[in-house]
Formats: structure tokens, C-alpha cells, sequence
């Protein structure tokens, strides 16, 4: 009998979606009901050959367990998706943070930028020059005799006969007494290139700050004066120093400054090579000849110069033992700063 069958359904309905509890059984009771093989169609067909005079009656149950059945399974469906989609946007504020790692600046970059500001806390400006630099500039102005080895091919990276890869700073300080009358007071910092042979100790590029001072009456004492205090300031109070006499083409009279070795206390060790004293930079009072290149009066001016590279400066700070990994990009060595 349709109708008995009509009311089994329901309650067998009834029954199953109380246990439906995600979309996959959700859609197995589609199935087992309302897809063409399920349940409520074989009703509809079976309807077909019921008894006139029960048409009527069988047909408004048959009417109202659809409506049941349908209406009820869209609601859940309805449930069912606004429940996945909180639960997927859910955001658990009780999860640790991510953890986003941070840079730092490289360790030249560092050491450069406490140079710098050393320098600039005693009065002196930075200015930066070309790479490219004519042979007039990186040597003639700052009197290097024309047999000097530095002019040779051999030591130097020449682009063509007249322009080179600059060896030193220096140019750059050329530049700016060309352009600025004295008094001046500057370091210039940059890239420099030297044809050597590449190993522990030397690579084709380095880093440079020269700085220069002009004004009248310029004394070495206070060139010694402005670098011990530079020295102080960088390495620490406790340090001792010393002048050594040397010789540059643009400078006279010339010489190198050492500290004591940090790393032995000046006992002796390898980083100074048992003498117990570190060579830090070069300097000296301006050669008359380098005045008389950019036209300042040098009856009325003096000046002093010096010079320094970086990566050694940082190697004997850091107890850094190879010049090269600096440049290799090595994760590993470069995090440590
Ligand atoms: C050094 C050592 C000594 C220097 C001299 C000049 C200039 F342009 F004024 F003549 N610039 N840089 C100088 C002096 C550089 O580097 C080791």
C-alpha cells in the first residue's frame, strides 16, 4: 500500500538525517532519496498506478513527504557549508607568531659606517668619486713619477691608454681641491682595484678611506692628533701606538701608523707575525707638487693626508685571516656580524 509506504519513509527519513554529519553523508542521503534511482521517484511511479478514487489523498501525502524531505535536506546543507566555512577561516590567536628572519648590513658596510661617523664627529664631510678614472687623476696629479710601478700594466687594471680602474681614493681628493677652496676636511671612502695577485692577503678589489685635510698652518702634530684619536675610538682607549717613516709619492714627509696586536697584547702571534705590532694606515703632509696640481698656493697651505683599507681594518678587528670571504657570499660567514 502507497500510503503505509508514504509513512515509513518519513520516518525512516526522520531517522537519517539525524545522523548526517558532514557534506559526504549529507550526499549519501540524496542519493538513497531524492536522485532519480532513490526512494521519492519509485513513490512518484508507483502513484501512477494506484486506484482513482485514492489519488487525491495519496497524492497530498505523496506532495507533502517531498516537500518534507527536500526542504529539510537543503537546510542542512545550508548548516553544513556555513560550518566548513568558519571552521576554514578560523584564526587561532593562541599559535605561536611566525618567525620572519631579519638582514644585516655586511660587515664592511659596518665597519665603514663606524669609520664614517667617527670622521664626521671630528669635522670631516664625505664625498665619493668615479671608479673609472684617467690616468691624470689616479697619478699624475698626485705626482707619480711616469716610470712608477703602480703605471704599469702589470699592477694596474688599464681600460684603454688613458683610463684605468683607480688603485686609490686619492683621485677623488683631486676632484674636490679642483672644485672647493681651503680650508677642506674630508674622507672619501670606495671601491679600488689593484692587478696582484689574488690570495689570503690580497684581492683584485678592495675597499679605501683616505681622508684630507687642508688649511694654513696644517702640522703633522695634528695629523698624528686627529688618527690616535680615530684609533682610540675604534679599537679602544688601552690601545698604544707608533709612527713609522715611509714614503708616498704624494706626501712628505710620509709614514705608517701601527697599534699594538689586540690579539697577543703585544707579546707576539701569528696576526702580527710575532712582532707584536699591527700596521694600520698610511699618511703624511700633502707634496707641494699635488698643491701645486690643483692650484693652491703652497707657500700659503698645508695639509695632511692618510689612507686605509677596510677589509684589513676589519680582519684585524674580527680576526678575519682571509681577505676573499669577504666577497664569497657565504651565508655562514656573514650571519656571524
Ligand atoms: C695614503 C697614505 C698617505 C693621500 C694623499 C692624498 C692627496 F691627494 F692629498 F695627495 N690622498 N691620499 C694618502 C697619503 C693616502 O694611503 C695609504
Amino acid at each position: 500500500m502507497l500510503s503505509s509506504k508514504i509513512e515509513e519513509t518519513s520516518k525512516e527519513f526522520s531517522k537519517d538525517i539525524l545522523s548526517v554529519k558532514n557534506a559526504e553523508e549529507l550526499e549519501k542521503l540524496r542519493i538513497k532519496y531524492l536522485s532519480r534511482n532513490g526512494i521519492l521517484p519509485a513513490l512518484f511511479d508507483e502513484f501512477k498506478s494506484v486506484p482513482k478514487e485514492e489519488k487525491p489523498a495519496a497524492g497530498k501525502a505523496l506532495n507533502l513527504l517531498r516537500n518534507e524531505i527536500t526542504q529539510k535536506y537543503n537546510e542542512l546543507k545550508d548548516k553544513l557549508s556555513a560550518e566548513s566555512k568558519r571552521s576554514s577561516s578560523k584564526v587561532d590567536l593562541t599559535l605561536p607568531g611566525k618567525k620572519y628572519p631579519v638582514g644585516s648590513k655586511h660587515i664592511l658596510t659596518q665597519t665603514l659606517d663606524e669609520i664614517k661617523s667617527i670622521f664626521k664627529g671630528m669635522g670631516f664631510s664625505v664625498f665619493e668619486g668615479p671608479e673609472l678614472e684617467s690616468d691624470y687623476y689616479n697619478f699624475e696629479a698626485l705626482n707619480f713619477p711616469p716610470d712608477h710601478p703602480a703605471r704599469d700594466m702589470q699592477d694596474t687594471y688599464f681600460v684603454s691608454d688613458d683610463f684605468l680602474l683607480r688603485t686609490h681614493t686619492s683621485p677623488v681628493q683631486i676632484r674636490i681641491m679642483e672644485k672647493m677652496k681651503p680650508p677642506v676636511r674630508a674622507i672619501m671612502p670606495g671601491r679600488v682595484y689593484r692587478n696582484e695577485a689574488i690570495s689570503a692577503r690580497s684581492y683584485c678589489m678592495f675597499h679605501q678611506v683616505e681622508g684630507l685635510y687642508v688649511d694654513t698652518d696644517v702640522t703633522f702634530a695634528e695629523l698624528k692628533g686627529t688618527l690616535v684619536s680615530f684609533a682610540h675610538q675604534f679599537y679602544g682607549k688601552e690601545l698604544k701606538y707608533r709612527f713609522r717613516p715611509s714614503f708616498f709619492p704624494f706626501t712628505e714627509p710620509s709614514a705608517e701608523m701601527d697599534i699594538t696586536c689586540f690579539i697577543c697584547e703585544g707579546k707576539g702571534c701569528k696576526i702580527c707575525k710575532d712582532s707584536g705590532w699591527l700596521e694600520i694606515l698610511g699618511c703624511g703632509m700633502v707634496d707641494p707638487n699635488v698643491f701645486d696640481s690643483v692650484n693652491y698656493d703652497s707657500e700659503k697651505f698645508t695639509g695632511y693626508a692618510f689612507g686605509m683599507g677596510i677589509e684589513r681594518i676589519a680582519m684585524l678587528k674580527y680576526g678575519i685571516t682571509d681577505i676573499r670571504i669577504f666577497f664569497d657570499n657565504d651565508f655562514r660567514f656573514l650571519k656571524q656580524f
